[in-house]
């Protein structure tokens, strides 16, 4: 048994900041970390093509203005090797490995309440003591394999996008298929293709997909937005994402028909996600949100020559954005390859897994490779997967059968002394992730730093608090266009998990500002003893 002050899982981005805020309280803690490095998402998807999209410069820590200013972004939109050689650089700069075990996966973590210390347990047998315990497990970390019925008795390779090996994966000469079209896939599809003999792309779902245009980062103009980080910075922290783009807020409807154009392309034009956070009302409002649409459809069919499969690519069926927005680089283009075929297995569903392929009602597919962009058990997966124990034995998977609860999306009531890190309830995912880390860090920091200030020793979230802020959670996301999708954002990918809408919809600034005035309140909504 290995005492500390705190116990801190994953050693992504958020845990990674966590470690160094803990031990600039001088406290003694550790990192407990599955993969054999640091990066979190980053380490794990190494597929061909993972990349950003929120841009470089905006995806990274703004904590240390040395490690800001030192460290070169080469694109506007940082690659996946870059960024886990950014989050290795951070590891060293700070001397965080000292704290971290790495391989160690945590089984369990379970609160003794009369020594109100929690018990981590790690599969390898190992048990840590601590006063605090920090999930930093990441929202999107759990990959999800789908039910292909048959899947066993298929001969060639199966890779997930999500565990993709550190070796790489050579697709020359191969015959692919990809099931899955969400980020992951888009972001693989046109490297796989360009590589493959012949690639087939099960599609289930077609997905709005706005283009990147990454390319390097000019040197003068990171020397600008290095010169003016500290306002970019502070901009970020009052938007609705997180991020210094400019967030136009104007409303789709009171625009001219001219003028809507006029401001779609702009927006196109300038690629990523603010397509979608330039109009106040395209979440909000179906008309709004149908033209805002209508105009990504008329760029897939002005780019895909054959008409067919460009209506096969027009996502019809749910609003734009409510799924998450995907940012690609050339991904509707690559379908005008002739070794490329698209089939839609909504149409002419995937029957089973053969030994050399997969069969759907209309149809055999033979393969040497499947690739799997399958996505996660997004949000609750990571946490669900630990047999994490509260007050009384409760398990918080039983209390959280039936969709998350949480106050601030940060803490748990019956489970003191326990915090998540972007958890269900705050905006995480749907906010530039390292600075809605960064953002929780600071904020767990600032309250374990009260708490030692006052000699509590136990901090809980009360269960009217957590109940308010569940029903605030909800309430807002049901006057918002994103119920309308069957996304991970509402766990409808995984089978039996409950349709609640996660994330918190009201935006980073706003959620950031609620943060704030609970810790000025003295921690209102918390108990501490
Ligand atoms: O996963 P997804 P992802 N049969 O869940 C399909 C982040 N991310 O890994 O839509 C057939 O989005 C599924 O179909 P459907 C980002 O937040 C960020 O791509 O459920 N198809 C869908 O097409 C992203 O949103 C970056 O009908 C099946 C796809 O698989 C999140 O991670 C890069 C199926 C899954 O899409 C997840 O993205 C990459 C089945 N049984 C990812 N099961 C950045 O750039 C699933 N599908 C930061």
């Amino acid at each position: 048994m290995q005492d500390r002050d705190a116990v801190v899982i994953g050693a992504g981005f958020a845990g990674m900041y966590m470690l160094h805020s803990l031990r600039q309280l001088g406290l003694d803690a550790t990192v407990i970390e599955r993969g054999s490095g640091v990066g979190g998402v980053w380490h794990w998807n190494r597929y061909p093509g993972a990349r950003c999209d929120v841009e470089s410069m905006s995806y990274s820590y703004s904590f240390s203005e040395e490690l800001e200013q030192e460290w070169v972004w080469p694109h506007r939109y940082a690659m996946q090797p870059d960024i886990l050689r950014y989050a290795n650089h951070v590891a060293d700069r700070f001397d965080l490995r000292r704290d971290i075990v790495f391989n160690e996966t945590v089984v369990k973590a379970e609160y003794d309440e009369t020594e109100r210390r929690w018990l981590v347990s790690t599969g390898a047998g190992e048990t840590f003591r601590c006063r605090y315990l920090v999930m930093a497990t990441g929202c999107l970390s759990v990959p999800k394999v789908p039910d292909l019925p048959g899947l066993e008795r298929f001969r060639g390779r199966v890779l997930h996008t999500a565990d993709w090996p550190t070796e790489g994966h050579d697709f020359s000469g191969q015959t692919v298929g990809l099931i899955g079209t969400g980020s992951s896939g888009i972001q693989s599809m046109p490297i796989i293709a360009s590589q493959a003999k012949q690639l087939t792309v099960f599609q289930r779902t077609a997905n709005y997909s706005i283009p990147a245009w990454n390319g390097p980062l000019p040197a003068e103009h990171e020397a600008e937005l290095k010169r003016r980080y500290r306002a970019l910075r502070q901009k970020a922290r009052e938007s609705y994402a997180g991020d210094y783009a400019d967030e136009y807020y104007a409303s789709v409807l009171d625009l001219s028909p001219a003028e809507r154009e006029v401001q779609f392309e702009k927006r196109w034009q300038e690629g990523g996600f603010n397509y979608q956070y330039a109009f106040a009302d395209v979440m909000a409002d179906e008309r709004a949100n149908d033209l805002a649409a209508e105009f990504v459809r008329n760029k897939i069919r002005a780019t895909v020559k054959d008409p067919r499969v460009a209506e096969i690519l027009c996502p019809k069926d749910h609003p734009f954005g409510s799924k998450r927005l995907c940012v690609d680089t050339e991904y509707f283009e690559t379908y005008n390859r002739d070794n490329v075929t698209i089939v839609d297995i909504k149409a002419d569903p995937i029957v089973e897994m053969t030994e050399s392929g997969l069969c759907t009602s209309d149809g055999e597919y033979r393969f040497d490779t499947l690739v799997l962009a399958t996505g996660f058990d997004a949000m609750t997966g990571a946490l669900n997967a630990i047999d994490i124990r509260g007050r009384g034995g409760a398990l918080l998977k039983e209390q959280w059968r039936d969709g998350p609860r949480s106050y601030l999306g940060v803490a748990v009531a019956g489970f003191p002394n326990m915090f998540t890190i972007t958890g269900p309830g705050s905006p995480s995912v749907l906010a530039n992730m390292i600075l809605a880390g960064e953002q929780h860090v600071e904020w767990i920091a600032g309250f374990i730093a009260h708490a030692e200030a006052n000699g509590f020793r136990e901090i809980e979230a009360e269960s009217e608090a957590q109940e308010q802020w569940a029903r605030a959670v909800t309430e807002s996301a049901a006057k918002t266009l994103y119920v309308r999708a069957n996304s991970w954002y509402l766990g409808s990918n995984v089978p039996g998990k409950a349709r609640v809408f996660m994330p918190y919809v009201n935006g980073f600034q706003v959620y950031a500002h609620a943060c704030e005035d609970v810790a000025k309140s003295g921690y209102r909504g918390f108990r501490m003893s």
